[in-house]
């Protein structure tokens, strides 16, 4: 199995933890997008959006973090479920999970943000307060989903770890990498808090990636 990705990548950090939790070994090779190595035909071959991650196993390639994390219990079903229980379970999660990928993350991109300051000439204090505000437009709900719901355990889905848990924790990484105040948002923290404790999230930190 080999995983491209980039350190700083909170797509390609679900991955990572999705891959640890399920206790799966895979090679990393780097794909550096401060230096648009992503944009290169080399990762366009394996990405034809130019993004990452790209995660190949068997000969395949994947696209599409959710995807990936998704490939990896239909593949592995003798590895720790992500997304597992009953049909209910289920759409909890893929819905706590998609909050956080489909409605937070693509708008906070980096592509995004370029576009921003670049093609639309936004001051990088604009850039802040656009990051800012969708990611406090995105907590806001998954805070009250989280905090009203006796689903909701030690984790984001009861008291083991799952895709919504995957998808958390890089989320809250980028928040605070642009230093936004999550006070208002005490379950988002204590359950990040929570993942963090285990080996598989903390080995996932992109502190700790190649060419971090
Ligand atoms: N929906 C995609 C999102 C992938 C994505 O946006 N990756 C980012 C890094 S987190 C990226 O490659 N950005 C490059 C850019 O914006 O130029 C997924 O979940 O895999």
């Amino acid at each position: 199995m080999i995983l491209y990705d980039y350190c700083r990548s909170s797509a390609a950090y679900r991955v990572r933890i999705a891959l640890n939790l399920k206790g799966l070994a895979y090679e990393q090779v780097p794909v550096n997008l401060l230096q648009a190595e992503h944009r290169g035909e080399e990762h366009l071959a394996r990405n034809p959006q130019g993004l990452v991650p790209a995660f190949e196993d068997n000969g395949v390639m994947i696209n599409q973090s959710l995807a990936i994390c998704e490939y990896l219990d239909d593949a592995y079903p003798q590895t720790a479920p992500l997304v597992a229980g009953t049909p209910a379970d289920k759409a909890r999660i893929r819905g706590l999970a998609q909050l956080i990928a489909c409605d937070i993350h693509p708008v906070d991109n980096l592509r995004v943000l370029k576009y921003l300051v670049g093609e639309l000439g936004a001051s990088e204090e604009q850039k802040l307060e656009w990051y800012r505000h969708w990611i406090h437009e995105g907590f806001k709900g998954l805070e009250r989903r989280l905090a009203e719901s006796n689903q909701t355990g030690k984790f984001c889905h009861g008291d083991t770890p799952t895709l919504a848990d995957v998808c958390l924790v890089p989320q809250v990484f980028n928040a605070n990498r642009f230093e936004t105040d999550l006070s208002a948002y005490p379950t988002i923290v204590r359950i990040n808090e929570a993942c963090n404790e285990l080996k598989a999230f903390a080995d996932a930190h992109p502190n700790l990636q190649p060419g971090a």
